[in-house]
């Protein structure tokens, strides 16, 4: 996480007239060193993972259309790998194991490199043993920033975590099997991880939510930001939303823009969870909240083809063909021969049955897709995971234009560990 100094710092070079990024595209290097490191929670210092030497990762930052490069250089005692969340990238730089690349060992590099084709929040996380990792730690902020953003006083980032802790207040290292069977392992400590401390009163503020937990879903409500909702896991909204409560499972982002109206509170069903406090105040800007410009969408097909996804498994669930708690088509872990095999620019039309007694959020790789309405079939949110509760069904529409192996899985990752991830192919 960020230092206070460092908050500091960002204010200031946030200023009053936005974030300045040069007019044409640039290209971008980042490093990015996954390692252990001593992190203090409460009261006891433990090891846990991070990047850099921050726990979480530090926030990276791109500018819309530039060409980024980002070198893993693995110091854990284990492999890993880069998932970039949300980004509509080549297929190879994707950051799955058996799909999409091998395993970077310990002490080996592997060069990602991608064009930032949407602006907006996304977040990158180890995609191996996932689970684990993510829990621990290897996860952080990817902002790419729209060419001309919008005129904001703190443009914030917010991680919604939780973790485990024992009793002397340790982090839990074994992950039991019930972790695996139900709603998947909750935390007992809850945080919005945010590098602001304090804001001014009347300050136009825009908070980017991200939840990076590995299975909590939260219900977030906010208080003292007079505001609407821009957009969707990265994507703007065509028409701002108001802020009531907003539910976000694993993976799923949320901006929100608005105006400071006394201290902002961030709550999770009710709990406190993370404080910006006022501290001084400034005149509220007397023009009409910002909204965001969309990004580049495919066009769909009118016949899409279908297909269907069954969700099944878990405690208490019925059986079904798969070898793990979970299971897609009778299928647990990714099948020899994927969902649907298409080529470049094919419409599917997916519906997603959740014949568990669980809710879940399928997420999909290098695409967004549009939730459907379920009465009106009209087209809604475009996103890359749906959150579906259990017994509901979602149908979801995609244009499959991004060509390679791309997964399509559960993002309550404890979930996904025990056999709820497939695959698509895209030629
Ligand atoms: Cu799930």
């Amino acid at each position: 996480m960020l230092t206070r100094r460092d908050f500091l710092g960002s204010i200031a070079a946030v200023g009053v007239g936005g974030v300045m990024r040069p007019a044409s595209a640039g290209s971008v290097a980042h490093r990015l060193r996954p390692e252990a490191l001593s992190v203090t929670i409460g009261e006891t210092t433990q090891t846990m993972l991070g990047f850099n030497g921050s726990w979480p990762g530090p926030e990276l930052r791109v500018g819309q259309g530039d060409d980024v490069s980002v070198q893993v250089d693995n110091r854990l005692d284990e492999g890993t790998l880069v998932h970039w969340h949300g980004l509509r990238l080549p297929n190879r730089m994707d950051g799955v194991n058996v799909l999409t690349q091998e395993v970077i060992p310990p002490g080996r590099t592997f060069d990602y490199r991608f064009a930032a084709k949407d602006a907006g929040t996304f977040w990158y996380h180890s995609h191996y043993i996932a689970f684990d990792q993510v829990s621990r730690g290897l996860f952080g902020p990817l902002i790419v920033e729209e060419a001309a953003p919008p005129d904001v006083d703190l443009d914030l980032t917010v991680q919604l975590f939780d973790l485990l802790v024992d009793n002397a207040g340790q982090y839990q290292e074994d992950f039991p099997a019930d972790q695996f069977t139900g709603a998947g392992r909750m935390g007992n400590v809850v945080r919005a991880l945010m590098p602001a401390r304090s804001v001014q009163q009347g300050a136009r503020l825009r908070l980017r939510l991200i939840n990076p937990s590995i299975d909590r879903v939260y219900r977030v409500q906010i208080g003292g930001v007079d505001g609407h909702i821009v957009a969707l896991d990265g994507m703007p909204l065509l028409a701002p939303r108001a802020v009531g409560e907003i539910v976000l499972a694993p993976g799923q982002r949320c901006d929100v823009i608005g105006d400071v109206t006394g201290d902002v509170v961030l709550f999770d069903g009710g709990n406190r969870i993370g404080q910006v406090s006022v501290n001084g105040a400034r005149a509220r800007r007397n023009i009409p909240l910002p909204t965001l410009r969309p990004n580049t969408m495919p066009r769909p097909s009118s016949q899409p083809i279908q297909a269907t996804l069954t969700l099944q498994g878990g405690a208490g669930g019925g059986g079904h063909g798969g070898f793990g708690t979970w299971a897609l088509n009778d299928v647990s872990g990714l099948p020899r021969s994927p969902l649907v095999d298409v080529r470049r620019g094919t419409s599917v039309r997916l519906r997603i049955e959740n014949a568990t007694g669980f809710d879940h959020v399928m997420h999909l790789h290098g695409h967004h897709f549009w939730e459907l309405d379920p009465t009106t079939d009209a087209v809604g949110d475009y996103r890359d995971g749906t959150f579906i509760r259990a017994g509901d069904t979602r149908d979801i529409l995609c244009v499959l234009d991004n060509p390679g192996n791309w997964m399509l899985h559960c993002h309550m990752l404890s979930h996904q560990a025990d056999g709820m991830g497939t695959w698509l192919r895209v030629r």
